[in-house]
């Protein structure tokens, strides 16, 4: 049987080996993954996201704990891009997550940084296709608060989750990113510290200043104390509304389309990489950089040159790499 029949099946062993070949990028996951897309599109994806330390781990165990309850499947998937330079922090997560290791219908898995860190939003793209096509009803991600990885996973996920807590300067940083704008539920964890309660009014206040159409989604925010379990119920019970607001108002058919469109970009985006990185095996890329560096040529006209030396080699059938 193949790897993508027995991952229908359900098959856990199967989708843990089916994901390691998505994270080396070899040909075999791409096979497998053929057959498997026919069968996803039913899971709700949950991106989980925030700061390091604002207790996302903790949290996501008691989501699922909610989710089980309600008799669904969960998928869970936790990225670290920092892990390479920080070590330890994934072990955290499956620390924190291990109250459900046990549970056949939870499957968990994490992925660290293999190098380049812009292969790892694919990867965990991957790994939600083969969790969707598995049958989990609900899919979690877990992605730290930091940069292109992240909002690949917002891009993603049909819920954006944002996990703030009080102190450490969590609100600046999400304003950076932009990442406030992408979240439908915020939970404001640690609410037995002080500040939580402030941080909760002046992200309110903050929410307000947002041009809301009428019948758009009305970003919630909500106290949580993870190491308590409490607030679980307000929290998964929003994400869930999330899901039916989703669905009732036809958004979800269009974030679907919207997230179809960047993975496919971005899998040209890759090819098109690759290919530049092959011209004249290589000599074309680093010939172009050292004219850069001695300032004979823009990085507009190196783009520039490689454009024509593409559409060249896209439009001649003789030439082959
Ligand atoms: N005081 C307090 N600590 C919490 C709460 N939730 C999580 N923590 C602690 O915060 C630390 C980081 O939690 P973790 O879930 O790993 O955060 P993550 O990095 O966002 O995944 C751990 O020591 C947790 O025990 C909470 O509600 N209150
Ligand atoms: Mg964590």
């Amino acid at each position: 049987m193949s790897l993508a029949a027995k991952v229908l099946k359900g098959d856990v062993q199967a989708a843990a080996r089916l994901i390691s070949l998505i994270e080396d990028e070899s040909a075999e996951a791409l096979k497998e993954m053929e057959s498997l897309y026919p069968y996803t599109g039913k899971a709700h994806i949950v991106g989980v996201t925030g700061a390091p330390g604002v207790g996302k781990s903790t949290l996501m165990d008691n989501l699922i704990g909610f989710f089980r309850r309600q008799n669904m499947t969960v998928g869970v998937i936790a990225i670290d891009p920092t892990s390479a330079l920080t070590g330890g922090a994934l072990l955290g997560d499956r620390i924190r997550m291990q109250r459900h290791t046990a549970d056949p219908k939870v499957f968990i898995r994490s992925l660290a940084t293999r190098g380049w860190v812009g292969g790892l939003a694919k990867a965990a793209i991957g790994a939600v296709h083969v969790m969707d096509a598995m049958g989990k009803d609900i899919i979690l991600v877990e992605t730290v608060g930091s940069g292109q990885v992240e909002i690949d996973i917002v891009k993603a996920a049909d819920t954006t989750l944002l996990v703030m807590a009080p102190g450490a300067g969590d609100e600046i940083q999400t304003m950076k990113a932009g990442i406030l704008e992408s979240a439908d539920v915020i939970a404001v964890n640690k609410a037995d510290k002080e500040g939580a309660d402030r941080l909760k009014i002046d992200l309110a206040a903050m929410l307000e200043m947002k041009t809301q159409r009428p019948g758009d989604w009305l970003t919630t925010v909500v106290l949580t104390e993870a190491i308590n379990d409490k607030g679980t119920d307000e929290i998964s019970s929003m994400l869930l509304k999330h899901r039916e607001y989703l669905k009732a108002s036809g958004e979800l058919p269009k974030r679907r389309r919207e997230r179809a469109k960047l993975e496919l970009l971005e899998t040209i985006e890759g090819y098109l990489k690759d290919m530049i990185h092959n011209l004249d095996g290589g000599a074309y890329l680093e010939k172009l950089v050292d004219d850069l560096l001695k300032g004979k040529k823009s990085p507009q006209s190196a783009a520039s040159d490689i454009k024509s030396r593409l559409a060249g080699k896209l439009t001649s059938s003789k030439e082959q790499e």
